[in-house]
């Protein structure tokens, strides 16, 4: 079956099958606009695309994965430090680019190929190997830059299909969401998932409670940033009575949350849990038990285990905590040029070590205790490595120590917080400085200036002494 296959073989002319902001297209329509950006694409290996939140994103991302061409999203507003990594790291030819008014970022060392969303074409070319990369994402690790993630196109297709089964997940759907078009949850589930399984898809833009409710949506997605805010609007969470089905993922639901839109909105909400190096592996069915303080079973064909410090298998018996590892259909194919990290993320036996600290039931249901490591801070749902921001705190003139945590945060998970020794810089300096450099959700919320840091016999920074 081909990728994008509802994409690649509707023939239904409706308008608005799929509606980016205000800009609407059918589904035939979404494919020929795609097959015109397939055609410039001559046989590239690699093409970057600048992942605005705008139709073009969604038109060049199929068109580059119907010509085969493997994509490496560039987030919006990625500062040049990041963008420059991501684009001499994954080796990218070209760049995709919105209409030149709309384009956000530079890219001067690579030709640009602009989406053209007044063009069409009729081309059509075979099916690639399911064994072709089809995304490359770049995620933060505890140190250094972004890591880039090499997913295939089967592991994309196991995922969606996966989901398909478990939400009941149908042409008959409008799926509504507001998330950003360059991590595994906007992009693969919240885009290439209507693009294969054919619900229609209705991005708001920006996730506000009212854009959600005025949306009329059956199956809706969310960060639980998105749930919380959502739930505080009870006006606009009482509009929801009317979906299918409501998903919450990328980072803990709060148990308060869950349940207060379940009783504003009349519908529990699904909780699913992934990583971009495994797509989603676990979830709740749609029409299957709930729990709200758990993210359900593993998804077909995916096998999870719980391991102590030592790797050793721990039984599954609902209370004992162990290292979540994974394997199966979903999983990535390594890091982009990091073999060390690559033979460290698995077992010599073949499993993937998320990192997540979890719990498995009797029954199978897993529970999201937390991370094992505290240098990876999930913030509104996005993946921020403290490392990365420390470095980019450093490359301040006026800046000689950093050290970066996650503090707890009711309305984004955790608030990214940096602790510098500096020479009088102000804070505010110090967040823009940030936000230019690398991806403005990785700015810290705040800065705290410190006279020195705290620090083990060794000179290590010992983050868990860091002032309150
Ligand atoms: C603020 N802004 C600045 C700025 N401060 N710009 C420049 N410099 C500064 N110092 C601007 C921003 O650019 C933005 O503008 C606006 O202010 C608001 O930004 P924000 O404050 O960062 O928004 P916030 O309210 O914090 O966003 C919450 C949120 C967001 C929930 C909408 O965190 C979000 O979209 N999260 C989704 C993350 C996600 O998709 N994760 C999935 C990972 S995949 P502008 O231009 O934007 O208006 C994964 C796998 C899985 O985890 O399991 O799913
Ligand atoms: P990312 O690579 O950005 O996809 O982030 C993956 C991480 O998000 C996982 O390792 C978890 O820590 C976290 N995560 C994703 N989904 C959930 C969930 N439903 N509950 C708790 N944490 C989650």
């Amino acid at each position: 079956m081909r990728l994008l296959s509802w994409l690649s073989e509707s023939v239904d002319e409706r308008p608005g099958a799929v509606q980016i902001n205000d800009r609407g297209v059918s589904w035939v329509e979404l494919r020929r606009l795609a097959a015109a950006v397939a055609d410039d694409l001559h046989g590239l290996d690699r093409v970057a695309v600048e992942a605005s939140t705008d139709l073009a994103t969604v038109v060049g991302v199929a068109g580059a994965l119907l010509a085969g061409t493997a994509v490496v999203p560039v987030p919006p507003d990625a500062g040049p430090r990041e963008r420059d990594h991501i684009l001499r790291d994954s080796g990218a030819e070209a760049v995709l680019v919105p209409t030149p008014g709309q384009r956000r970022g530079d890219y001067p060392d690579r030709p640009l190929i602009p989406v053209d969303l007044t063009r069409r074409a009729d081309s059509s070319r075979p099916e690639p190997d399911p064994a072709d990369t089809a995304l490359i994402l770049y995620t933060s690790g505890t140190t250094g830059a972004p890591k880039g993630v090499v997913l295939s196109r089967r592991a994309i297709a196991a995922c969606l299909d996966g989901l398909a089964d478990a939400w009941g997940w149908t042409p008959d759907d409008l799926l509504v969401h507001g998330l950003p078009l360059f991590h595994v949850h906007g992009l693969v589930l919240g885009a290439l998932g209507p693009l294969r399984l054919g619900s229609r898809l209705h991005h708001v833009g920006r996730p506000t409670p009212e854009r959600y409710a005025g949306a009329a949506g059956s199956l809706y997605f969310g960060v639980p940033t998105i749930w919380s805010r959502i739930a505080a609007a009870p006006a606009a969470a009482r509009a929801l009575r009317s979906a299918r089905l409501l998903v919450s993922g990328s980072a803990a639901l709060p148990t308060a949350v869950g349940t207060g839109l379940a009783t504003l909105t009349g519908r529990r909400v699904v909780q699913r849990y992934g990583m971009t190096e495994t797509l989603i592996t676990v979830s709740a069915h749609a029409d299957g038990p709930h729990r709200p303080d758990a993210v359900g079973l593993p998804l077909p064909g995916v096998r999870t285990r719980l391991v102590d410090d030592d790797g050793a298998p721990l039984p599954a018996g609902g209370e004992t905590m162990g290292e979540l590892q994974v394997r199966g259909p979903t999983l990535f194919d390594g890091y982009l040029h990091r073999p060390e990290a690559d033979a460290a993320s698995r077992t010599s036996d073949g499993w993937f070590r998320t990192g997540d600290v979890a719990t498995i039931g009797p029954d199978g249901w897993h529970r999201i205790v937390g991370r094992a490591a505290t240098d990876l801070i999930k913030s509104g749902g996005y993946r921020i490595g403290a490392g990365e921001v420390e470095d980019a705190l450093l490359a301040h003139p006026g800046v000689r120590e950093a050290a970066v945590v996650g503090i707890p945060d009711s309305d984004l998970g955790q608030q990214v917080t940096a602790y510098v020794v500096s020479d009088g810089v102000a804070e505010s300096e110090l967040i823009d400085f940030v936000a230019r450099q690398l991806s403005v959700h990785k700015r810290p919320r705040q800065v705290r200036r410190v006279d020195a840091l705290p620090r083990n016999a060794l000179g290590k920074v010992q983050k868990s002494r860091l002032p309150e």
